[in-house]
């Protein structure tokens, strides 16, 4: 018996991988053009889901504002999308149509890190990324 069951024992356990999702919503009490949440810690091999909650809305990463060396990637409008994020760092997170207005978010994969934003950004998306990063570390509600 031993020899059968030793074997299965040592099996590794499988990676618990998270999915999480994210709404893409054309208001919030915050303002106009969000997602939500507006900001993720994950670990390496987890994926985000997004979701079209409402419509006009898609998900497309900020060149410049992801880690050295991973492709960007872009989501169709009004399409359900996946991101499997393995590699550490922060990732910006832009709504094509509605980046001018402030629509960003922050995905964190790994340890929270200094994160430094391009000049180049929108104003209303360097004002949502610096709400995001001020209330990163605060306690959640
Ligand atoms: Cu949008």
């Amino acid at each position: 018996m031993k020899s059968l069951l030793l074997p299965l024992m040592l099996l590794p356990t499988p990676a618990l991988v998270e999915v999480c999702e994210v709404q893409m919503l054309n208001r919030r009490a915050n303002g106009p053009m969000v997602y939500k949440p507006a900001y993720l810690n994950i670990a390496p091999g987890d994926t985000v889901r997004f979701l079209p909650t409402q419509p006009g809305h898609n998900a497309a990463a900020i060149e410049g504002v992801i880690p050295e060396g991973t492709a960007p990637f872009k989501s169709k409008i009004n399409a359900r999308f996946e991101v499997t994020l393995t590699e550490i760092g922060a990732y910006g997170i832009k709504c094509s149509p509605y980046y001018a207005m402030g629509m960003v978010m922050l995905i964190e994969v790994g340890e929270k890190a200094d994160v430094s934003l391009p000049e180049v950004l929108p104003k209303r998306a360097t004002e949502r990324f610096e709400q995001i990063l001020t209330g990163r570390d605060q306690p959640k509600e």
